[in-house]
């Protein structure tokens, strides 16, 4: 049966690139899977290990996730560390996974900079807690952005590689399950999970470099939106936001060289769930000063109600907090049934 799994990591407020690429489209999956969202903490503190407000940070991105519309009654909603399973996953694919494929992640790259050396190793492994954040749900399918694409088929590798070398061991016991791979029928206890990478907004830009993704971590504040800005502060950033001279294009080839016009266009087309190619029809040949604002008041207009319900949400901790503690005891149930079957695979004794 398909099951969806994602996570979020609370490192900060999340933006308009987490929403439109991932958050909005979680909500939509609810009605046709079952699903999971996690608010991966463990891998937060890969990058920076001593976080003061962790525990808002985290208690932050649920609210977020519920004001989104996530029904954590119907799906689950929880806190990867309660769910100790997810680590202990992530040893067994260290022992599976290779030193060089993680050397070659680009996140990773980014992220340690020059000085690799002194990265935490918990950084360079952080593509096999992924990897074990998905398949200790034996989930088939993962919502993320664009720069998540990397680390979904290092995913697939670990599952493939763990089937393989354990394939006899998993025949013996009988707990493999059918799947299609290229051409072939092959049976294997890990699924080989696909992507959800779709949409016109699955990498937002920054709104003050149209070459550099939009991220949280970003120094500059007026480079992304934030799901808790005020209307007066998108409408600034918007205006602010970097472009060229020129008026949009009045077809979509015209828009191949012009990264940040793109970027806007295609932020436009995701929160009025039009295609771009509609947009252009509507705003081809206007200057920015028309399109800027009409984009303003359409982010407001969407964005306004989520962050008040955010608010809303993140006031009550203890409803936060119930959500977690009873999504945590679902997920645990869940991942306890794979690992009690990983550990016989690998033959670790366990009662
Ligand atoms: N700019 C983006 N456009 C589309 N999708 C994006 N995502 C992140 N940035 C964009 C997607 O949001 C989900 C959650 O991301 P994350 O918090 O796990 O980590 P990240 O990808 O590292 O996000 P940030 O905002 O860039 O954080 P920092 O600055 O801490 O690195 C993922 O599905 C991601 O693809």
């Amino acid at each position: 049966k398909p099951l969806v799994f994602s996570g979020v990591q609370p490192t900060g407020n999340l933006h308009l690139g987490n929403y439109l690429g991932a958050i909005r489209k979680f909500v939509a999956l609810q009605e046709s899977h079952d699903c999971i969202y996690c608010v991966v903490d463990l891998h937060s503190i890969t990058a920076q290990l001593v976080h003061d407000d962790l525990p808002a940070q985290t208690r932050s991105i649920t609210a977020a996730f519920l004001a989104a519309g996530i029904d954590p009654k119907k799906h689950i909603v929880f806190n990867q560390s309660r769910v100790m399973q997810h680590a202990e996953l992530a040893w067994v694919f260290n022992c599976v996974a290779r030193i060089g494929w993680m050397n070659r992640m680009t996140q990773f790259k980014d992220k340690a900079g020059k000085d690799r050396e002194n990265a935490s190793l918990g950084l360079l492994a952080y593509p096999s807690l992924m990897a074990a954040d998905i398949l200790v749900y034996r989930a088939t399918h993962v919502p993320v952005g664009d720069d998540q694409k990397q680390h979904l088929e290092l995913t697939r590798d670990i599952a493939a590689k763990f089937n393989n070398d354990f394939s006899r061991k998993i025949a013996s016991l009988g707990v493999g399950v059918e799947m299609q791979m290229g051409e072939e029928n092959v049976s294997g206890f890990f699924p080989l999970t696909e992507p959800l990478i779709e949409g016109p907004a699955t990498r937002v830009m920054s709104l003050r470099d149209g070459s550099k993704k939009m991220s949280k971590s970003d120094p500059s504040d007026l480079s992304r939106i934030n799901l808790t800005d005020d209307a007066d502060t998108i409408s600034k950033k918007i205006k602010k936001a970097k472009t060229d001279p020129e008026p949009l294009p009045s077809e979509l080839d015209g828009l191949k060289e012009r990264p940040e016009a793109d970027n806007l266009v295609g932020i436009y087309a995701a929160l009025a769930e039009r295609s771009r190619q509609d947009v252009i029809a509507e705003f081809g040949g206007q200057q920015f000063s028309v399109f800027k604002p009409a984009l303003a008041d359409l982010a407001v207009d969407r964005l306004a109600p989520i962050a008040a319900e955010m608010r809303r949400i993140y006031a009550d901790t203890a409803y936060v907090d119930s959500v977690l503690r009873d999504g945590g005891e679902r997920a645990g149930t869940i991942a306890e049934g794979t690992m009690k079957t990983v550990r016989e695979i690998i033959g670790l004794l366990a009662d």
